[in-house]
């Protein structure tokens, strides 16, 4: 774990020979731990520090957005017409209402890129039903294509005051864990509400399993062991994180959290984004391969047709013609054999009628 406090500017950290581009931080956390009123706080931070940012709403189902959003997902998309539409309960609406985004995403990029240096951060507010951001297809396409165009990190918002129980706390590592492993971007726990509860204890928690331990001693449930458990996977996880406090409402503890990203921001150019062009250049050469495996495919498909056809066309085959003459000259033995037993037929019906008429009295 690290944490970093320094100045405020989306020019550091500049990769070999080109400008990295202002840090874009995707912010998520369970319903209700401050996602929205820390974009907020940002915006309003930002502001009064004549920082441009360029804010983007992604939560379809929010009725009030109390910032000033530089693109708002509810401007191109209604999530109750979309609700009724499809006849959707309230996340199938919201995992829709992303997906019809998701396809949209690529050109609010071009929007934003277009601007890169006339900002100099981005914040992604999203739906608090986090599992539909985080392991829905649409959330990925988003987050990969935000990783592909600026040194992108994750702000994974926590709720203090609801950390102090031990269970609590650890399932909301174990959702970090999660998202750090899925998404591979840094990231950073934003414990959040410090002025209702402060986070040392977390911190203390984090940095030392004894301390965590010594407070599950205390209680010995089933959830407990589970939670030491989760607790030793977890020191791994810490160590690949950063974290810091904040207050949505006062704004306590904002320099630090932006501190943080620029951190964030300069590992992402150093590690993270040699790793995902890596990610990329394999999954590029891998269509490459399938395309070019399946064009080998289709021409000799093509060609195999075309030989057969040409072969029918311009090449004698004896034995063709062989077959061919042996199915006629047997057609005719048929035919003969056919008139012959007609005939035979016939003489005798005459030689019958003769009889008759011979046996017949004039
Ligand atoms: N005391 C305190 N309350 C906070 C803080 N940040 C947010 N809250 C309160 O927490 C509640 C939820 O805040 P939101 O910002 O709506 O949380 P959210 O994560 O965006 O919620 P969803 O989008 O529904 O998941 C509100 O009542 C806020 O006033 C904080 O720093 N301190
Ligand atoms: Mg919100």
């Amino acid at each position: 774990m690290s944490e970093t406090v320094g100045a405020r500017s989306g020019d550091e950290g500049s990769g070999p020979g080109r400008s990295p581009g202002p840090p874009a931080c995707i912010i998520i956390g369970m319903a209700g731990s401050g996602k929205t009123t820390l974009m907020q706080q940002i915006a309003a931070n930002l502001s009064s520090s004549r920082t441009p940012a360029y804010l983007l709403n992604l939560d379809p189902a929010v009725l009030n957005v109390p910032y000033r959003a530089n693109i708002d997902i509810r401007d191109s998309i209604k999530y109750k017409n979309v609700m009724e539409q499809y006849r959707l309960g309230p996340n199938g609406g919201i995992l829709t209402c992303l997906n019809l985004f998701a396809a949209q995403f690529q050109t609010v990029l071009e929007l934003a890129e277009k601007r890169r240096n006339q900002f100099k951060y981005m914040f992604v507010d999203t739906p608090g039903q986090i599992e539909v951001f985080t392991w829905s297809a649409s959330g990925s396409i988003i987050t990969e294509s935000l990783a592909t165009t600026f040194p992108t990190c994750v702000l994974f918002v926590v709720d203090t005051v609801r950390c102090k129980s031990p269970m609590t706390f650890v399932s909301n590592m174990m959702y970090a864990c999660s998202i750090l492993y899925k998404t591979r971007l840094p990231l950073v726990v934003v414990f959040n509400k410090i002025d209702a509860e402060k986070h040392d204890f977390a911190v203390s928690w984090m940095e030392d399993y004894a301390v965590f331990d010594e407070v599950l001693r205390e209680e010995s449930t089933f959830a407990d062991s589970l939670a030491r458990s989760m607790a030793i996977a977890l020191e791994e996880f810490y160590k690949n994180i950063h974290s810091v406090g904040v207050s949505a409402i006062t704004g306590e503890g904002m320099d630090d959290l932006f501190a943080v990203i620029q951190t964030a921001a300069k590992e992402y150019d150093e590690s993270y984004r040699p790793d995902l062009e890596a990610r990329t250049r394999k999954r590029a050469e891998e269509e490459q391969r399938h395309a070019e495996e399946a064009y080998e495919a289709f021409q000799q498909d093509r060609d195999k047709n075309e030989n057969r056809s040409s072969a029918r066309n311009t090449m004698w085959a004896p034995e063709e013609d062989e077959r061919e003459r042996e199915d006629e000259e047997d057609q005719d033995e048929e035919e003969l054999a056919r008139e012959e037993t007609e005939k035979e037929e016939l003489l005798d019906y005459v030689a019958k009628l003769n009889i008759e008429r011979g046996a017949r009295p004039k």
